[in-house]
């Protein structure tokens, strides 16, 4: 069953598992010093409002100012109370025989064909019944927000003739960094099926890194190498900064949560979108448990 490609809501900007990254939305691709100073300037708004005790959810998030190319962003997310902030703790489940990861010829490019490392099919990755590359993230409960500005960009890589990781998520305002440490050349070709435009650059071998901003959410946007077939990876830019990708272990966790109900959803390239209701008690830490089957 395809994904589900719901448009979410926002992410946080959180520890997970390190390969993995956060924070930036869809689409629009603005000039970043532009889109920085605008949020900059957002957010010392926000704090200003903050300070003279004004409630900064209505503070003014994107718009004014900001040049016709500028998309509208989200405001940054409001500071949570550290004395009664808890946190989501939880695994992916693949229930059932995953199968073999099945080895991928790459004999159309010499360059790839040399490669050192074998590469294999990542459709699935189940390691003792823990389902990684899994997108989570709080899609409602929350109100969206964009990452703050300056927030590092995520990583995408082209090594090997694969995409690493397989599978990102930023926070909607945030950037993907793209880079190719292949002797090669390669392409970035996303395909997004919500009407915001896509992206199709071309990489040269091991040549800079291309910048792009994402100021939507998506789910689980589809990248391909218009150059190497098999080449595949997805983006996922959440709403507000709570979100992670599972790992190996199929474990994630979402911290620093304001106390209150929240819809989680976990969403993979092939089998769909699972959502919960999780309650977060202040100072809590809440579990939460996702099971996939095929
Ligand atoms: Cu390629």
């Amino acid at each position: 069953m395809p994904p589900k490609s719901t448009p979410p809501a926002s992410q946080p900007n959180l520890p997970r598992n390190p390969a993995y990254n956060h924070s930036v939305p869809t689409s629009t691709l603005s000039p970043l010093p532009v889109r920085q100073a605008v949020l900059a300037l957002a957010l010392t708004f926000a704090l200003t409002l903050d300070v003279a005790g004004c409630k900064h959810a209505t503070a003014p998030a994107d718009t004014t100012a900001a040049p016709s190319s500028t998309p509208a962003v989200a405001p940054p997310a409001p500071a949570v109370d550290p004395a009664t902030a808890g946190s989501i703790t939880g695994t992916v489940h693949f229930d059932g025989k995953a199968p073999a990861p099945v080895a991928i010829d790459m004999s159309m490019d010499p360059a790839c064909a040399m490669s050192a490392a074998p590469n294999s099919s990542e459709q699935l990755v189940v390691t003792n019944h823990a389902l990684a590359n899994v997108y989570i993230y709080i899609k409602s409960g929350i109100p969206a927000s964009s990452v703050p500005a300056g927030t590092a960009p995520v990583v995408l890589d082209q090594k090997g003739c694969r995409y690493l990781p397989h599978v990102i998520a930023l926070q909607q305002g945030g950037s993907v960094e793209f880079h190719n440490s292949d002797p090669t050349m390669h392409n970035i070709h996303t395909t997004p099926t919500d009407g915001t435009a896509s992206i199709d650059v071309s990489q040269t071998p091991m040549g800079a890194p291309q910048t792009q901003r994402f100021t939507a959410p998506q789910t689980m946007l589809p990248v391909r190498c218009n150059n190497h077939p098999w080449m595949q990876a997805y983006i996922n830019v959440a709403p507000n900064p709570y979100f992670a990708v599972t790992g190996p272990d199929g474990a994630f966790t979402l911290p620093n949560l304001p106390p209150g109900t929240y819809t989680l959803a976990a969403v993979h390239e092939t089998l769909g979108e699972k959502d919960i209701q999780v309650t977060v008690a202040p100072k809590a830490a809440a579990k939460a448990a996702f099971t996939f089957a095929k």
